[in-house]
């Protein structure tokens, strides 16, 4: 049952000519899927739709061959064979009463247009803002512009016929050719085009005028703006030119859609931002217009969204992550099932895929991007072959939660038991590290569900020996017992321990997480990119040590530049008084100093440190898994499989899709 202090979530909303079920709206996110994995997207979207979202969104759609972000494979409208296979999404997303909107954009200076090896575009001529691509953008003529219009027009047309209810402008993340027009850093134009305020908004109002014109009889036009810059020192600010934009074009739209650029500011990690972390920069433009207006930031709580909506912020609560996460959570606050919902944690392993063109994936919810491909579905499982059967899992980490609850959902007997005292493996530290509490939400989801269903057995503090498993008497065993962080540097640029490895001035992070810190001047080594080393020098800076970042790596935490994360990591290291070293190995460790090579030149150095602690890798906890093997080829227990960590350690997302898997699988045939 709903609780009616949510019912105003649920009111429909008029958007132009079309009307909204309720306030729930899945804002435009790439999947990375593109035109040739048509059912893969068909799948995605439908599922959005059929968990209550009132509009369901596609992602950037290119409308021209100038304007592309290849390798990502983007959807388009370029021409008339595009709606047949585009319309299969629409069809999918209204077969469950939603919106279907499609956020139509030109990439210009920042889309290098490889794909169709175009020339890109740009207000005056420049490189591409993110690639390395060795092309120039061109300077846009005014016989372009004309061409731009029409473009822009015929993708309209062609989003219409496709069925799309709102089409969208897109003006935002510092990825499209209209707001290069708007930000004077990039348009150096002396024409109509170029100059005063009035005529960097030409053209957006022109495309704006024109999309209107061309189908705003029966689609609602919506512009998607941002309205702060906040990577970089910009005319475009909620001050200044952002606020006069909504004010020039306040009623032109029929829906603003806004946030802040770049990307890594408006899907900021929650390592970084907080939910509702945009509304100090959007939260003018409803005072300046009448027409509806949907932004976003992270929102999974029902009273963030309510507060929202009654402090006149918003009208449409804009989510991507919380709807990849869980596509159902309109559904849920709806009936009341708050504790059902799968919060996002702001991990960004989402962003991850968009970086690396693959196909979107979930800490969360290990079955976003899986819908078509695995079959798997957010909510809905395969009944048990046998609900007698009983599995015992070994391990509550991320992969031994999600196996557990998977499996019980499906209607097996489940046993569940760790070592530890707390549910969680590595989490049950990590979420104490600075900056990853919210990760904590991936154990306290799962193990909020398995206590309420009587067909699980939980057993902490249960340290199992192989004889104890198979004493058991299970019909199948999963091994999730994770891995353990090494201590001896081997990692991506050292094959061999490094010497001096073994001193007792150096420390590993299992020393770290477990509250056993150096002192003094201390270097923290990375070789492995993601978050670990980063996460341990700010626990270390806090705890009072002077503390140098030294990796091998040509930037710091590499992999964090794909959940968005890298610029404020740099930022906040350099905050905390954190000293940087990239491109630097470490040769051996000895008393009160360290050698160290530059990878580029070999010249060595001698750093002095007080202690080392050695962030290089972690090898799986997987002993275990061993001896049951022995186990079961002697014919003492029925099956075994190890998952997670325990075999191969990686990031949590990988740790809950290992999980879904294996629990998806029992019992079944291997897809
Ligand atoms: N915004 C767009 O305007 N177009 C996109 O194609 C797009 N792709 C995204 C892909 C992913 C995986 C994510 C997480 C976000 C993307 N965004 C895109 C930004 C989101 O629409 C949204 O503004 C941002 O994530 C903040 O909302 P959230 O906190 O609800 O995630």
């Amino acid at each position: 049952m709903r609780d009616p202090r949510y019912d105003i979530l649920f009111e429909p909303v008029q958007i132009g000519p079309v009307k909204t079920k309720n306030r729930f709206y899945v804002v435009p996110h790439a999947i990375s899927m593109g035109m040739s994995s048509m059912d893969e997207m068909v799948a995605y979207r439908k599922t959005r739709a059929e968990g209550g979202w009132g509009v369901v969104c596609i992602e950037e759609t290119m409308i021209h061959e100038t304007s592309d972000h290849a390798p990502l494979p983007d959807p388009c409208l370029y021409n008339d064979k595009h709606i047949e296979p585009i319309s299969r999404i629409v069809a999918a997303v209204k077969e469950h009463g939603a919106l279907a909107g499609v956020e139509l954009a030109h990439a210009g200076a920042s889309g290098p247009a490889a794909y169709y090896r175009e020339h890109p575009l740009s207000p005056t001529a420049k490189f591409p803002h993110y690639f390395y691509n060795p092309i120039s953008a061109r300077t846009i003529d005014k016989q372009d512009i004309a061409d731009f219009r029409r473009w822009y027009r015929d993708a309209a047309v062609r989003a219409k016929t496709a069925g799309f209810d709102i089409i969208y402008v897109y003006c935002a993340h510092n990825l499209s050719l209209l707001q290069d027009f708007l930000d004077t850093k990039t348009n150096k134009r002396t024409d109509e085009y170029g100059g005063v305020f009035e005529n960097r908004v030409r053209l957006l109002r022109e495309t704006l005028c024109d999309v209107k014109d061309a189908v705003g009889d029966s689609c609602a036009v919506a512009v998607r703006f941002a309205v702060e810059d906040r990577r970089r020192v910009s005319n475009i600010t909620a001050q200044e030119d952002g606020r006069r934009v909504v004010e020039a074009l306040a009623d032109v739209p029929d829906l603003w859609d806004v946030n802040v650029s770049d990307w890594p500011w408006d899907s900021g990690s929650s390592r970084f931002f907080e939910e509702g972390q945009q509304e100090p920069f959007i939260d003018f433009v409803k005072k300046v217009t009448n027409k509806p207006v949907v932004g976003v930031g992270r929102f999974t709580s029902p009273d963030a969204m309510v507060s929202q909506i009654k402090r006149g912020i918003l009208d449409l609560i804009g989510a991507a992550r919380p709807s990849i996460a869980d596509p159902f959570l309109p559904n849920k606050i709806n009936e009341g099932r708050h504790d059902d919902i799968r919060e996002c944690i702001g991990c960004n392993a989402c962003t991850a895929e968009v970086m690396t063109s693959v196909r979107i994936r979930c800490t969360q919810n290990p079955s976003a991007g899986e819908e078509h491909l695995m079959g798997w579905h957010p909510e809905n499982v395969p009944p048990a072959d046998d609900p007698d059967k009983n599995i015992l899992v070994v391990g509550g980490g991320p992969a031994g939660l999600e196996a557990a609850h998977t499996l019980a959902k499906r209607g097996y007997q489940v046993s569940i038991a760790d070592a530890g005292s707390e549910w969680g493996g590595r989490l049950v530290r990590e979420r104490k590290m600075p900056r990853l509490s919210t990760w904590g939400r991936v154990v306290d989801y799962r193990v909020g569900q398995l206590q309420t269903m009587v067909n699980v057995n939980m057993y902490l503090d249960s340290m199992l020996t192989a004889e104890d498993v198979a004493g058991f008497e299970a019909d199948h065993v999963i091994v999730a017992s994770g891995a353990t962080w090494r201590g001896d540097g081997v990692g991506r640029n050292h094959d061999e321990p490094i010497p001096g490895h073994e001193l007792p001035h150096v420390f590993n992070p299992e020393n770290i997480l477990d509250g056993k810190l150096p002192s003094g001047d201390v270097i923290v080594y990375d070789e492995d990119y993601f978050y670990m080393a980063t996460v341990v020098a700010e626990r270390l800076a806090r705890a009072g040590c002077k503390v140098t970042y030294v990796t091998t790596a040509s930037d710091p935490a590499p992999w964090t530049l794909n959940t968005l994360e890298m610029v404020h990591v740099i930022n906040s290291m350099n905050e905390i008084g954190i000293e940087i070293v990239v491109g630097t190995s470490i040769v051996s460790i000895s008393e009160g100093h360290v050698k160290t090579s530059r990878l580029l030149t070999g010249a060595e150095h001698i750093r002095a440190a007080d202690a080392v602690v050695l962030v290089t890798g972690q090898i799986s906890d997987d002993n275990l898994y061993h001896e049951l093997v022995k186990k079961r080829d002697a014919g003492e227990i029925v099956s075994v499989e190890r998952i997670g960590d325990c075999l191969g350690p990686g990031q949590i997302a990988q740790a809950t899709r290992d999980g879904r898997k294996a629990g998806m699988q029992f019992g079944r045939q291997a897809k």
